[in-house]
């Protein structure tokens, strides 16, 4: 049976023409600083986030570890939405490694901080105070069915950030989806943040690698960090190769994953059991709420129809779409929804 994959956009696999790169690539030890492919890359990089530099890094969980590190003292707190990636599924490496303190407040259904919140919630030094060291937002939002920030909701936190002198880092995995669903550059939405990390791997169809991007004394000790980590990669100018065709030519294809999330959650909303506003659909993450039965009868059933879908606890379900997928797939999707949805109230 087809299995139609929805658990991510990171299940993509590289293009033929990444695949060409990746045989083609000009390489070096980039430890050694040289490998001519991730010198190229980290500066296309810089240049589409409007920063100083970048850093290529194995994974998103890295780039934001980095910073974290970057801008953090041990004892500090991080201050970020309760929805954050950072918090809910980077493994704790901002306090296990970073010996940071994640610092929660609530954001809303679209991923935004309310100014006042954060205001309120940073601290400075005192007698058993662990200080803020920095401020985080997330464009688009995972956990928020991939709601894009405007410019203007990240200024608005941004402001407070640097008003206390503290910076504010982007987690902008997916920033190139929140760029093409509101058409405003990826350099404008980050331009109000100090670091922004973004991901290769996962719209964009790369396989491997991110990259943190920020001022040139920053990124010049996330290497250091990142070598401490054990993220020197050495002939990484293979995969940076793949990561370059992402950035030339898989950005603009985006608007065909976000229009084929939208078809998906139209047809979703009209399944029995599933709960789902398509308005709310802005990007490629389609998260709806399973109301006609338990939880995991509904995963398994999905998965017996061939469709692939994530959770992040009941009753909710996150299907993404990608490279790969096409409104097709997402019609024969739908068919097996509907399936497995009245087998599941059956059951
Ligand atoms: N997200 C993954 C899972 O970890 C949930 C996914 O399938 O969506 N920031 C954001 C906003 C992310 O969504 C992710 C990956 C990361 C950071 C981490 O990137 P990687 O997986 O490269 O470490």
């Amino acid at each position: 049976m087809r299995k139609i994959d929805l658990r991510s956009d990171t299940v993509t696999h590289p293009t033929p023409d990444m695949r060409q790169a990746m045989a083609e690539a000009e390489v070096g030890d980039d430890v050694l600083g040289d490998d001519p492919t991730v010198k190229r890359l980290e500066a296309m990089a810089a240049e589409r986030m409007g920063k100083e530099a970048a850093v290529y890094v194995s994974s998103g969980t890295m780039g934001n570890l980095l910073a974290v590190l970057g801008w953090c003292d041990r004892g500090d707190e991080v201050i970020l939405g309760s929805e954050a990636h950072i918090l809910w599924h980077e493994s704790a490496g901002s306090a296990a490694i970073a010996g940071t303190l994640l610092r929660a407040v609530p954001n809303d259904e679209r991923g935004r901080l309310d100014p006042a919140d954060v205001e309120h919630a940073v601290r400075g030094y005192r007698p058993g105070v662990s200080p803020t060291g920095m401020v985080a937002l997330e464009n688009t939002h995972n956990r928020c069915s991939g709601a894009a920030l405007s410019p203007e909701d990240t200024k608005v936190v941004a402001d407070v950030a640097h008003g206390h002198g503290l910076p504010l880092h982007l987690d902008g995995a997916r920033i190139f989806n929140a760029a093409v669903a509101q058409e405003i550059p990826a350099d404008i939405l980050a331009g109000h943040a100090d670091s922004v990390t973004f991901c290769f791997s996962k719209g964009l169809s790369a396989p491997i690698g991110s990259a943190l991007c920020g001022p040139a004394d920053f990124i010049a000790e996330a290497r250091k960090w990142r070598k401490m980590l054990g993220g020197g990669m050495r002939q990484s100018g293979v995969i940076a190769a793949a990561a370059i065709v992402s950035l030339e030519s898989m950005v603009p294809r985006l608007a065909e994953d976000h229009q084929n999330a939208k078809r998906l959650a139209s047809g979703l909303a009209g399944i029995p059991g599933i709960a789902v506003d398509p308005e709310r659909i802005e990007t490629n993450i389609v998260i709806f709420e399973w109301e006609g039965g338990p939880h995991a009868a509904f995963m398994a059933k999905l998965a017996e129809a061939g469709v692939l879908a994530s959770s992040s606890g009941a009753p909710k379900v996150r299907m993404v779409t990608h490279y790969g997928i096409n409104a097709e797939d997402i019609d024969d999707a739908l068919e097996a929804i509907r399936a497995a949805a009245l087998a599941a109230a059956a059951a």
